[in-house]
């Protein structure tokens, strides 16, 4: 019996050593030596939307009001507060060109109290990261929600790409880019076809 103790406080110091050893950092590799990062070829062309560096827009402050939201093919988000930016870039809607679609938006409020909001809604359809005038798809503002129907134009670029969608309080936000104080700003992904 006393050998066996023995023996097995002897394997404990072994293996104390051990995990002592291994937890010795390796030694760092030199960088030039690392294998550089290699996204496949799917992989590059399906995250051609993230590799777009959108300008940042948002609301500062909720109080006024909240996209609640969204609604759109298989989008359909009940965001609810984001305290003023939502990334849903995650959530996609697979769009045919030349085809017509409704968004329906609908705001959300702190305490019961409504607010009329204000809405715009881009898409980039040309995916070269901007969001131009052209590229509004729905605009108008309302204190309940609303249904904007627009067409998706033939000339617009097949893959992933941005939707930003914009609601400010009393007045209709112009600026894509724009960090503003009442509202709220959800960013979406929708992939654009020829045909389904
Ligand atoms: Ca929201
Ligand atoms: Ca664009």
């Amino acid at each position: 019996m006393k050998k066996v103790i023995q023996l097995a406080f002897a394997s404990m110091i072994v293996l104390a050593a051990c995990t002592k050893t291994d937890m010795t950092p390796a030694p760092q590799q030199p960088a030039e030596t690392a294998p550089a990062a290699r996204p496949s070829f799917t992989a590059k062309a399906l995250k051609n939307e993230a590799v777009n560096n959108y300008c940042v827009s948002k609301g500062t402050n909720t109080t006024r009001g909240y996209i609640g939201k969204v609604s759109m093919e298989t989008i359909n988000n009940a965001s609810g507060n984001n305290g003023g930016y939502g990334n849903f870039t995650g959530m996609s809607a697979t769009l045919v060109k030349a085809d017509g679609y409704t968004i329906g938006l609908t705001p959300g409020f702190v305490q019961g109290a409504a607010y009329f909001e204000y809405w715009t809604v881009y898409i980039d359809y040309n995916q070269d990261g901007i969001f131009e005038p052209n590229e509004i798809v729905a605009k108008g503002h309302a204190a309940i929600r609303i249904n904007k129907s627009f067409t998706i134009p033939a000339t617009a670029k097949n893959g992933a790409t941005r939707m930003r969608i914009q609601m400010q309080e009393g007045a209709q936000q112009t600026d894509p880019c724009a960090v503003y104080t009442y509202g709220e700003v959800e960013d979406y992904t929708v992939n654009i076809v020829t045909s389904l």
